[in-house]
């Protein structure tokens, strides 16, 4: 017995070791083989981070020159209503509607204009890099510091909402936004932000669009889709921006003046080739009643435009915005530029920017002289 566990002493551990090997290898091998095949993932994925980040910062360099070459023309080039216009003389705004001008020489005010309606231009910046750019005049987008309820609630509709939850997101909106605390039909103030366990009401204008979607309802009402196609649409201009007829997208016409589609599409057609001056236009192009206000300036750029810059051959085709922002009398610089924003590629206004122009190419985008 004794002998025998001595025997077992001297001999077990090598049968069990002997025994124990293989598996050991075995699991080393797995060991290794997963370290190895997570290491090329991790390179693999690497490969992916870097060239994401590469063209990120091609997207980016490239916005930066576009944004130099528009600041650039903003402040040598004559603004007019539909963009500016490269090359022409500085008028007052009156002489751009008046046939007769002061010059002897007949002037066409959308000769050479660089249009500020969302259209795209292609810039190029060397053989490897052609770039997108898109500028909007926020004067043509809808203003939701106006608090028009009634062109709100329309907007929303054409972008699918149904007709009940327009009117409630247009009055909780503008429940949002007003300085008071009543509470108007519809509407929600700081008690139905409260029982929601919401932050109240800011009761003042919005700064940018995307605060709007804090307002009551906002984040849960909106039809799928709608928010990126809004953010596109709106703005929050002061109070005192004009409407800008020709710069303003088909859907924004048609919020404001009760339009169908085919109606705002005649509109857009009309303004490739004269000048809209007003309402009275619309009623001369689609037949139907529009009461301009007195109080509104109808045919003139705002002081912001949105410059969207996208890679052409991006396969990610990330889009860069910015605003372009013209200064008041009395600040230090001509220009500021805010921003930017990327936005997702695979938002419903890229797509649907894309099948609109379908038919129409981009236009070279304008290098200024010097
Ligand atoms: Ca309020």
């Amino acid at each position: 017995m004794k002998r025998a566990m001595k025997r077992d002493d001297l001999l077990q551990p090598q049968d069990r070791e002997a025994g124990f090997i293989l598996p050991v290898v075995m699991v080393a091998l797995a060991v290794i083989s997963l370290s190895i095949w997570a290491a090329l993932s991790a390179l693999e994925s690497t490969r992916k981070d870097l060239s994401d980040l590469r063209a990120d910062i091609r997207l980016q360099r490239t916005a930066l020159v576009a944004e130099a070459r528009v600041a650039y023309l903003l402040a040598t080039e004559p603004l007019g209503a539909a963009g500016l216009r490269q090359g022409a003389r500085r008028y007052r705004i009156s002489d751009e509607f008046s046939a007769a001008s002061e010059s002897s020489e007949p002037v066409d005010p959308l000769a050479n204009v660089l249009r500020f309606d969302n259209r795209a231009y292609e810039m190029s910046l060397g053989s490897d890099t052609v770039a997108e750019v898109r500028l909007q005049d926020e004067a043509g987008l809808l203003n939701l510091n106006i608090l028009d309820q009634v062109a709100l609630e329309r907007l929303l509709r054409n972008l699918g909402a149904k007709e009940e939850a327009a009117r409630q997101l247009a009055a909780t909106l503008h429940d949002f936004i007003d300085a008071d605390d009543l509470k108007r039909l519809n509407g929600a103030e700081a008690s139905e932000y409260e029982r929601a366990g919401q932050m109240p009401p800011p009761n003042r204008d919005l700064n940018q669009v995307s605060e709007a979607f804090s307002a009551f309802g906002w984040s849960s009402e909106l039809p799928a889709g709608a928010a990126g196609r809004l953010a596109e649409l709106t703005s929050t201009a002061s109070a005192t921006t004009p409407f800008n007829l020709n710069t303003a997208p088909q859907d924004v016409l048609r919020a404001w003046f009760d339009l169908t589609e085919d109606e705002a599409a005649t509109v857009i057609r009309a303004r490739e080739t004269s000048l809209l001056v007003g309402p009275t236009s619309l009623t001369s192009l689609t037949g139907r009643p529009a009461q301009p206000s007195d109080f509104r300036l109808y045919a003139f750029p705002g002081r912001s435009i949105r410059l969207s810059v996208r890679l052409v051959n991006e396969p990610r085709g990330a889009t860069h915005i910015s605003w372009i922002r013209l200064a008041e009398a009395g600040d230090i610089y001509p220009y500021f530029v805010l921003g930017p924003e990327i936005d997702n590629p695979s938002s419903k206004f890229a797509e649907r920017a894309n099948e609109q122009d379908e038919d129409t190419p981009p236009r070279p985008f304008p290098f200024p002289v010097g």
